[in-house]
């Protein structure tokens, strides 16, 4: 029996690390890794954090079979499994009333996106349905196809790659049926929309509807059917991609905006707007004199019909820019490049806000209904951002993606570090402190008030003058420039450094360096938009852009907050949202970068182990105790080895394990009592334990073929 435990374990490795033998070994946890890798084993666990290694294929393991096999089972039972992670925190919801959040992180391409639907999948499948709001589940999952279709795109990371965070609460009531949800979205990256890096494309939703859309809505959209007739669509000459079938996700979304509650009317609309930022996008300017002029009013006429805009009032806007001067109003003529770029703010601004519409419009609809005996909630939160980027070329996008992977690995190392020291402390056991590295001085780096690169960013972006992304540049250097994280091709001795632009910072993040290149920085952050172009879409009457651009904004003298500091500032509340949270962890590695099944790249998983802290993240768990066991469960699972806890012990859970481990033969040092909870030392006391089990079920089976009715 023996022998064939250590077999299997041998062949699969080890379904938790805190057994690994080796468990400070790097090399150890990666062979463990490889092993279940090749078996198609893709989820590990340490402790109760899962490690999940993207598979790029399709596996059996998530069918309703599977769901079954991890409803109300508990986590040490089965194997490692996302369900698993997604039943644990809702059974905890359930019996200690306490909301849950579900953080799920990893580098770009890692399947945080693909974990975060089988997490949701899991709910819909296994959960009762409430009495009073049937829908509330398809809605739930019809959520996630036009999110998507929006907010996705291809990078050279990931051919569907979340191009916003996303948090969603899933509210249960009190039977534990789904009955509502709420969506917090991210910081859309709005650059996208004008343009694509080589070999990248556009949000999913514009080829959708190129391809996919009916002959007489292109017709009607004044749209032909071929992405690389739009300017917006050409940049990255990546029209098609094989891993993405545009036209059957077209139907996908559509069916899904119906589910979700979108009339034909909100349907036109979304469209219209949609067709118009192509429109836009092919809006040609011309000079003369110096001055921007529209040399083809095609594109105006489509656009004033979709938006339901004035043509004239709208090529002006196009091409000059209102200045209030001594009470005064004059229209100032744009040359040709700040024509260009007044059109692509336009571009961004109506598209990132249609997104938010979008994303309040599902709230809308999955607002829990106005039922009172439905308003005492209980909350599972899925965290789903974009996963940490390095490109050939980083920009003010990677910076905030990547400054927001900072705030959630900070918040992964207070969490499980000081939840694991409260464990210990609520059982009354002494803990051992383990050494780490706390990236808490890069977020501090990037947020910290008046000394941070955010502050000296937006000191730059408000100061009238000479300001540029170069003397921004300037000022990271002469601000930060001694951190240790922070480097230019500045040397401290007065030379410079050759591999490093004139133009570029690099930031030492927690998961690499990275390279950004301050070309648009200023632009980025303030995201300004000339008031008569606002003006113009205060004026449309289609009727999402009429929520979008509200007229009061007009009116409002205050500069609004820049990009980066709405940015953190969500980001701070996101933290407490998690905070207020009882967390679990979903930790993503990506396997290679050639988004291939089956390879295994250990430099590239090497360094992801590394970055993720999973060492330390083991080492702690090991630190004191490698296994941990509520009395219930561990007697209830090992009661049988015993004959004094055999069949039911009747008198304190406590004093059953002492028992029970006495007779075990258990040695005072390997393991101790806590106040709920048995604490094992050495993962082999548990193996022996495990294989002794096993033996027993083994002859149990066949003594009860002759008969037999237990101990007595
Ligand atoms: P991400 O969300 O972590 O990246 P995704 O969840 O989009 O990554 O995963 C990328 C691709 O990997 C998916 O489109 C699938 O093809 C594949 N994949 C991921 N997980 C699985 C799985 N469990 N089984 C099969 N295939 C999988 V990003 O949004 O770019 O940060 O920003
Ligand atoms: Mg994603």
């Amino acid at each position: 029996m023996m022998e064939s435990a250590l077999t299997a374990r041998d062949r699969v490795g080890v379904q938790d690390f805190v057994l690994l033998e080796n468990f400070t070994s790097e090399a150890a946890f990666i062979e463990n890794l490889r092993k279940r890798f090749k078996e198609n084993l893709i989820y590990t666990y340490i402790g109760s954090v899962l490690v999940s290694v993207n598979p790029y294929k399709d596996l059996e393991i998530y069918t309703k079979n599977h769901m079954e096999r991890y409803r109300g089972v508990n986590f040490y039972e089965v194997s490692p499994h996302i369900y698993a992670v997604a039943d644990n925190s809702y059974r905890s919801m359930r019996t200690e009333r306490k909301d849950q959040c579900i953080l799920i992180s990893g580098e770009s391409g890692a399947g945080k996106t693909e974990a975060s639907k089988k997490i949701l999948q899991y709910y819909a499948v296994t959960c009762p349905i409430s009495d009073h709001v049937q829908t509330i589940k398809d809605r739930l999952l019809q959520s996630n196809p036009v999110l998507e279709a929006f907010g996705n795109a291809k990078t050279l990371r990931n051919d569907n790659s979340s191009r916003f965070g996303k948090y969603m609460d899933i509210q249960f009531d009190f039977k534990g049926a789904p009955v509502g949800g709420h969506i917090i979205n991210y910081l859309l990256e709005k650059s996208r929309v004008v343009h694509q890096n080589h070999g990248e494309r556009n949000f999913h939703i514009f080829y959708q509807l190129i391809e996919g859309g009916e002959e007489d809505l292109l017709r009607g959209l004044g749209l032909e059917r071929n992405p690389q007739q739009y300017q917006y669509l050409v940049k990255g000459n990546c029209p098609k991609v094989s891993s993405i079938n545009d036209r059957s996700d077209w139907k996908v979304v559509r069916k899904a905006l119906t589910v979700i509650g979108f009339n034909q009317d909100d349907v036109e609309e979304l469209l219209n707007i949609i067709a118009s930022v192509l429109h836009l996008g092919n809006v040609q300017y011309g000079s003369e004199e110096g001055n921007a002029c529209i040399t083809s009013d095609t594109q105006i006429k489509y656009l004033a019909r979709l938006l339901g805009v004035n043509g004239s009032v709208l090529t002006e806007a196009l091409t000059h820019r209102k200045i209030i001067a001594k009470g005064e109003e004059l229209m100032s003529p744009l040359n040709l490049e700040q024509a260009s770029s007044a059109r692509d703010a336009l571009s961004k601004a109506v598209y990132g806000r249609t997104f938010t519409w979008l994303v309040n419009k599902i709230n809308t609809s999955l607002a829990c209904a106005q039922d009172d005996s439905l308003k005492n909630y209980s909350v599972i939160g899925l965290l789903d951002i974009y996963g940490f980027e390095v490109f050939q070329n980083n920009s003010f996008e990677q910076f905030c993606i990547n400054y927001c992977n900072e705030k959630l690995q900070q918040l992964f190392i207070e969490l499980t570090l000081k939840s694991e020291q409260e464990e210990y402390e609520a059982e009354g056991i002494t803990w051992e402190p383990v050494q780490y590295f706390n990236n808490k001085i890069i977020c501090d780096l990037v947020e910290e008030k008046f000394k941070g690169i955010i502050s000296i960013l937006d000191e730059e972006c408000l100061r009238p003058g000479d300001a540029s992304d170069i003397t921004f540049l300037e000022k990271l250097e002469d601000t930060v420039g001694g951190h240790a994280h922070f480097v230019t091709h500045k040397l401290a001795d007065g030379k410079t450094r050759k591999i490093m632009g004139r133009d570029e910072f690099r930031l030492l993040h927690y998961a690499g360096e990275v390279n950004y290149n301050v070309n648009g920085f200023l632009d980025k952050n303030n995201d300004l938009l000339f008031r008569n172009l606002k003006e113009v879409m205060c004026m449309s009457e289609n009727k999402i852009l009429n929520q979008c651009f509200d007229r009061e904004e007009l009116s409002d003298k205050k500069r609004p907050d820049t990009a980066a500091t709405q940015f953190k500032a969500s980001l701070a509340k996101l933290m407490e949202i998690l905070m207020s949270k009882e967390p679990s962890y979903v930790r993503c590695i990506k396997p290679n970068d050639a988004k291939q099944a089956g390879r295994f790249d250990e430099v590239l998983i090497r360094h992801q182990v590394k970055y993720l802290g999973l060492m330390e993240n083991l080492r702690v768990r090991r630190a004191g105790f490698a296994y941990r066991r509520r009395y219930e469960v561990f007697l209830q699972r090992y009661k049988s080895l015993c004959p004094d806890t055999w069949p039911n012990w009747q008198g304190k859970l406590a004093d059953g394990v002492a028992t029970l481990v006495k007779h075990l033969g258990y040695k005072p040092e390997e393991y101790k009592l806590g106040r709920s909870k048995i604490f094992i030392r050495f993962p082999k006391t548990l193996f022996s334990t495990e294989d002794a089990l096993e033996t027993r079920k083994h002859s149990l089976a066949t003594k009860l073929q002759a008969g037999w009715r237990g101990y007595s």
